[in-house]
């Protein structure tokens, strides 16, 4: 049977870190569904959820056993949805592990069958985050070996378009 996982979050938009976490998921399990959360509670994304797929989509195109899907509501509903047992997360520092730990112990309470498997950030990317790389974007900063260069232009043209 094919070991999947999924890698759940916002991803507005993807950046180097989260590009470096689905590489080598890519090599652990046989498949790997990028989950792009259509979140509520989020206000103001810079990307709709079609264009954050697309974006995730186009730098993914190299790894053949990746697929990247928004969905809605419980992770643990999508996972069920999609045959999955692993849910995948990068931890960056301690900060994330406090909010991580308790999402994975909902999560298992949920359903103790689905795993929560956490790999360590990339010791590069270990700053990076989407908040920051739009703050950068925002004020004119350089954003090459944030994100990647295929999205680059993407990113730019929604701050000349919308916020400034
Ligand atoms: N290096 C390594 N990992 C990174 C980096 C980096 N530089 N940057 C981010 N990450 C990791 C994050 O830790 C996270 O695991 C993932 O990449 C996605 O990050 P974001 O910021 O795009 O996404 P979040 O944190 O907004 O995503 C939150 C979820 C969508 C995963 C979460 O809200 C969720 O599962 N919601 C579904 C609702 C649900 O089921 N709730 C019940 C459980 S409480």
């Amino acid at each position: 049977m094919d070991k999947v996982a999924v890698y759940p979050g916002s991803f507005d938009p993807i950046t180097n870190g989260h590009l470096d976490i689905i590489e080598r998921s890519a090599k652990i399990f046989d498949r790997v569904i990028v989950g792009v959360l259509e979140n509520p509670e989020k206000k103001n994304p810079l990307f709709s959820i079609e264009e954050r797929v697309g974006l995730i989509t186009k730098v993914t195109s190299h790894l053949k056993n990746v697929e990247v899907e928004s969905f809605r509501g419980l992770l643990i509903h999508y996972m069920h949805s999609k045959g999955a047992k692993v849910i995948i997360k990068g931890l960056r520092a301690v900060s994330d592990f406090e909010y991580e730990f308790q999402m994975a112990l909902m999560n298992s309470k949920l359903d103790d069958n689905i795993e929560t498997l956490f790999m360590m950030t990339n010791s590069k990317y270990s700053y990076l985050s989407s908040s920051a790389v739009k703050q950068v974007a925002m004020y004119g900063g350089c954003i090459r070996e944030l994100v990647p260069e295929e999205i680059i232009p993407d990113i730019i043209a929604k701050f000349k378009r919308n916020h400034l």
